[in-house]
């Protein structure tokens, strides 16, 4: 059977997965009255992926394209666009012989577009480009093909790759053209882009005469087969029965019988007694396997190159809950339940690492954002896990003597009424302007250079300022000197200084305070931070003080209180927030800041530089 392996790869929301609909839809990969067939973005299949309208896993899937003469497989490799999952993209491109660059036709290239890119020329796959959605009112299409071909000219090594197709498409109806169409309206299907695979994208480099051969991309579990290995055949052909090799790098992991192999088939994975070479396929058997290692035939005992990968640049100390409410709420709560979790988390996240605290309880998570460590700790909360963290910290690194740290590049293309507004707060966080620009549909291109610190909480915070107006995108650019260090840029908070539920009568000097973020009957702890302060410091105050009675009818006089609806913050905007002296307590039903020290007479002590023991 001939084969096509392509990764689709693009910047964040530029239409990747809905591309992929249309090819699913297209190839009859589903019968005309499956639920399939009305839904969108398909792959998006885990509930935070739904939720948040985006990709956060790759994942492979499989269409059998018919063309006049032939009938091709074509293995589809979708992945994430957001830069924190970056990771995805080294796990998984090495899957591919060809990839799908996808520009939104309004946005062009942006951060993530370059990096893909680079990555994909890196494993010297061809490149077809889409230009999407072309039936956006703000399409800028010839300026945007321009600026891909300036990327191109950027990036690449080799002249031959400065030849490739370029695709018009409207991803959302299934619709492709080559040349640029005269009317978008008009019928259309996806014909273009599947010809143009079978053209551009070589048939994987099988050699099936050859011992068998299989890099580990991915890993999937289930119940009742264990771990399945999923990765390109490279070499030879495998079968259930048959006795391989485990290795990392050329290191001897193993000796085990493969049980049953599987190649993908549409969603599914199906059962097949003997792999094709070139092809992507899950195998059984091998219980302990993890991503990047080599299965062979012991014939031929040498491995590939283990997976390599960007460092994380930001880390969170995770330890177990150790709030006046610890174990009221999750089913996990110890700190070795929440360290197996973890471990088996950097089975499949690979872009992860974890450590030991080298100063106390708990354990450090690194990765490649806030966004990463936030549906990590989502996906563990909606599991039954409780914890704490602290605030999210860049990680510090010495070269050369001296102590650097992780700088981005950020884009931001937004309206000219708001360029004000991001002058001001970038120049707070000391950020380096690069470049501007205004394109033709009437933007502000900026590009500045910032540390990854003095950026922490800056998306939360300039979202609400251009009221979800414009696009930010950053980029890792590498370890810099130390930059000058930005003042608490957050308000002081307002603390609760004793336990027990709040009260609508109290909130209301809440309110007259800050903003609260909690509502009447709420359980409180003394220490625990139940809103903002409109200042700078940090106050204390009793939210379950009960107003006097009067008379017996007062006793309802909550009921007449107007209090503003609290303020709820999502796990990513509480990591935002969270400072140095505090925590966040994460649970399956609650989120809830704290100080690290609960008491005032305690926070004293340590502001003064002493032990905090009273
Ligand atoms: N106007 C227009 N919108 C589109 C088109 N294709 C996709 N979209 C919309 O763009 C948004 C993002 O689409 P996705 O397919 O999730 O984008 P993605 O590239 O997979 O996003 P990530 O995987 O998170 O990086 C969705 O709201 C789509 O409906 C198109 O051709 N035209
Ligand atoms: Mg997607």
């Amino acid at each position: 059977m001939d084969i096509r392996n392509v990764a689709i790869i693009a910047h964040v929301d530029h239409g990747k997965t809905t591309l992929v609909d249309g090819m699913l839809k297209q190839t009859h990969t589903f019968r005309e009255n499956e639920a399939e067939m009305d839904q969108t973005t398909i792959l998006d299949s885990n509930p935070l992926e739904r939720e948040k309208g985006i990709t956060i896993l790759a994942k492979n899937t499989s269409v059998m394209y018919q063309s006049a003469n032939r009938r091709t497989k074509i293995n589809i490799i979708d992945t994430p666009g957001h830069a924190d999952f970056s990771g995805e993209i080294e796990r998984t491109i090495n899957m591919a012989d060809g990839a799908i660059l996808v520009v939104d036709a309004a946005e062009g290239p942006l951060p993530q577009t370059q990096f893909v890119l680079k990555k994909a020329l890196e494993q010297q796959l061809k490149i077809i480009v889409v230009i999407n959605k072309i039936d956006r009112k703000d399409a800028r299409v010839e300026e945007v093909e321009r600026e891909i071909e300036e990327l191109f000219l950027h990036l690449v090594t080799n002249v031959d790759d400065l030849t490739y197709p370029v695709i018009y498409a409207i991803g959302r109806v299934g619709k492709a053209w080559d040349p640029f169409p005269l009317d978008i309206n008009a019928s259309g299907d996806l014909t273009m882009l599947f010809e143009a695979i079978l053209k551009i994208v070589p048939p994987p480099k099988a050699a099936s005469e050859k011992p068998t051969k299989m890099l580990v991309s991915t890993l999937d579990f289930d119940d009742y087969k264990g771990t399945y290995a999923i990765g390109k055949l490279l070499q030879g052909t495998i079968k259930p029965h048959q006795t391989i090799l485990l290795l990392e790098e050329n290191k001897k992991i193993g000796q085990y019988k493969i049980e049953q192999v599987f190649t993908s088939v549409g969603l599914k994975r199906v059962e097949t007694p003997q792999a094709q070479t070139g092809d992507i396929i899950a195998v059984t058997g091998i219980p302990d396997v993890a991503i990047g290692q080599t299965i062979t035939d012991p014939s031929d005992p040498t491995g590939y190159p283990v997976i390599k990968l960007e460092e994380p640049t930001l880390k969170i100390l995770v330890s177990a809950n150790t709030s006046p409410f610890a174990g009221r709420e999750g089913k996990f709560c110890t700190a070795r339940q929440i360290h197996a979790r973890l471990i088996k988390e950097k089975q499949t996240n690979i872009g992860i690492t974890i450590t030991p605290n080298p100063q106390g309880a708990g354990f450090v998570v690194a990765g490649r954002g806030e966004l990463h460590l936030a549906i990590l700790l989502e996906n563990l909360r909606r599991e039954g896990y409780e914890m704490q963290v602290g605030k999210p910290e860049v990680i510090l690194k010495e070269i050369d003597g001296a102590t650097q740290e992780p700088f981005e590049e950020i884009t931001i293309e937004i309206d000219s009424a708001y360029i004000g507004v991001i002058s001001e707060e970038l120049g707070k966080r000391k950020a380096e302007l690069l470049d501007t620009h205004t394109n033709t549909r009437g933007s502000t291109k900026m590009v500045y250079k910032i540390s990854s610190r003095n950026l922490l909480g800056f998306r939360g915070d300039i979202l609400t300022k251009t009221r979800g107006n414009g696009i930010f995108a950053t980029r890792f650019i590498g370890y810099f000197p130390l930059s000058a260090v930005v003042p608490k840029l957050r308000n002081g908070v307002l603390v609760s200084f004793e336990s027990g539920k709040s009260t609508g009568y109290a909130l209301q000097t809440v309110q007259e305070r800050g903003k609260s973020f909690i509502g009447p009957g709420i359980p409180v702890y003394a220490g625990m931070v139940i809103g903002l302060n409109n200042r700078g410091v940090d106050i204390d105050i009793n939210v379950c003080k009960i107003k006097k009675l009067t008379n017996i009818h007062s006793a309802n006089a909550d009921i007449a209180i107007q209090l503003d609806p609290p303020t709820v913050f999502s796990l990513e905007q509480c990591l935002d927030f969270v400072e140095e002296d505090e925590l966040l307590e994460i649970t399956p039903l609650n989120l809830r800041l704290r100080k690290k020290f609960l008491t005032p007479q305690e926070r004293n002590r340590v502001d003064r530089g002493l032990s905090a023991k009273v």
